[in-house]
């Protein structure tokens, strides 16, 4: 499957539900970015064990993601879709990584400091050097393009970091990855505390919408979710709420949020909220139609993860083997 095109790697960890703040700021532009790179989707299941998983779950909810991508559009035909723990050259190579990152650098991640206070209990050293994993990820496969949100730029710079120490020490192994931001909805708010990002593991599920939540679920939520004093359907940085309802309308429909507001001058906000729920509950509709087709037919999406960890496979290893050679490991006969 690999072809000429730039390769683009991205990744979601099977933790909570997807929302559409994954999908707006993530899956909706992975689908268009196809076409012109050649890309590799992942659901990072080693990622989402650095917090406590309960097994049978955590299984069940990576083929649901897988299920999940294939039905926003990502065409295996055109991709590598494949999960994480499927390719051991990632927990290999991170190993070695770990071996070129200071401690200092480790200890500067703010993820790291995040998760720890919001898992004051399970403070593990997988969460603490979980950027060397991600660093292996997108670096075995000599990747161009990282597309990121705000959040995860520190990984993607220590990365660089990284391979570029090591392709001074060693000569070029690695290709040294360019982040990519989505322009429009690259943070999504939560819907009752819109200044925090709408997050797919918060514990309140009234903050964010699923994207296999029921269209009465979808309703309630944007019924109750946070606007601000006033009644203007107008974005302003004093109105996190609305300016967050106006982006994922503008997203989600196609439509400037300039339009958005004009659509709706002098009209109040139950009448926007309730376009606005209709408008996601049509636009999930058919995604979620096809999520359940495909959830009936398992083999099919095991099918496509054996290809998709056979291709990454032959992939990966093509890197580890020059990593091997450069750090001295005697190569198997
Ligand atoms: N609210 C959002 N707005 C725009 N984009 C978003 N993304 C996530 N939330 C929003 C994009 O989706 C991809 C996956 O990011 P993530 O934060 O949901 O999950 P993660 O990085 O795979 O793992 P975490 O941090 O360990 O997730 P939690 O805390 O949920 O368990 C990214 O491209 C992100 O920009």
């Amino acid at each position: 499957m690999k072809t000429n095109k730039p390769v683009l790697l991205s990744g979601i960890s099977p933790s909570g539900n997807l929302t559409i703040g994954n999908y707006i700021g993530a899956l909706k532009n992975w689908v268009e970015m196809q076409e012109k790179y050649d890309c590799l989707f992942i659901v990072v299941d080693m990622h989402a064990i650095t917090v406590r998983q309960e097994p049978g779950l955590l299984r069940s909810r990576c083929l649901s993601f897988i299920a999940q991508y294939l039905a926003c559009g990502i065409d295996p035909e055109k991709s590598t879709l494949f999960v994480q723990s499927h390719v051991n050259a990632h927990t290999e190579l991170a190993w070695i990584l770990g071996c070129y990152t200071y401690m200092g650098e480790l200890n500067r991640m703010t993820q790291f400091k995040d998760k720890s206070k919001k898992h004051p209990t399970n403070i593990n050293a997988g969460l603490y050097v979980y950027p060397l994993l991600m660093a292996a990820d997108i670096l075995l496969y000599q990747t161009d393009i990282v597309p990121i949100g705000d959040d995860q730029k520190q990984h993607l710079e220590i990365t660089r970091d990284i391979a570029v120490r090591f392709n001074n020490l060693h000569g070029k192994v690695f290709k040294i990855p360019e982040p990519c931001f989505p322009k429009i909805g690259a943070r999504i708010m939560s819907l009752l505390e819109p200044a925090h990002k709408m997050d797919k593991s918060d514990t309140n599920s009234n903050n964010y919408v699923a994207l296999l939540d029921e269209p009465s679920i979808i309703t309630n939520k944007i019924k109750t979710a946070v606007t601000d004093s006033g009644t203007q359907i107008k974005t302003s940085e004093t109105k996190p709420g609305i300016s967050n309802l106006i982006a994922i309308y503008s997203v989600l429909s196609g439509i400037t949020p300039k339009e958005v507001e004009n659509n709706y001058i002098g009209k109040n906000y139950m009448t926007f909220k309730k376009d606005l729920a209709e408008m996601i509950v049509e636009k999930l509709r058919p995604l979620q139609n096809e999520y359940k087709k495909l959830m009936k037919n398992k083999d099919y999406i095991y099918e496509i993860l054996k290809k998709g960890a056979q291709e990454a496979t032959r992939r990966a290893e093509e890197t580890l083997k020059k990593v091997y050679e450069k750090v001295g490991f005697i190569l198997p006969a």
